[in-house]
């Protein structure tokens, strides 16, 4: 008479088992991303920073109003999250364009964690 001692799965059992390999890839680490702040002061006019907003983060309109009053009243906002180079064109070109219209906005790269 046989009798079935047991049923575990063990290496050498030849029950037909396929192995499949499922070995992980090494994974390349991701570039860090850095978020883009604005800060507020107390002379650039509302409706230029909406513009800011909406011209160099393409932004539309109603959120750029919500983002330039969170601003206002809480000191800073990120305003988007990007590669170090993007993040460092978008604070150039806010600065700039700031400085050319006289205003004393600011606008600063952070490395995000
Ligand atoms: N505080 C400014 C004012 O009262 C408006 C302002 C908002 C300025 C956001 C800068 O990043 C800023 N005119």
């Amino acid at each position: 008479m046989r009798q079935i001692i047991s049923m575990a799965d063990t290496p050498d059992d030849n029950d037909g088992d396929v192995s499949v390999v499922t070995k992980t890839k090494p994974k390349t680490a991701k570039p860090p991303l850095y978020k883009v702040l604005l800060l507020n002061d107390d002379y650039t006019p509302m409706e230029f920073v909406v513009h800011v907003l909406e011209r160099f983060f393409g932004i539309g309109h109603s959120q750029a109003v919500e983002i330039m009053l969170t601003v206002h009243k809480k000191g800073v906002a990120v305003v988007g999250v990007f590669s170090h180079e993007i993040a460092e064109t978008k604070v150039a070109q806010v600065m700039d364009f700031a400085r050319r219209h006289q205003h004393p906005l600011q606008c600063t790269m952070e490395k995000e964690e």
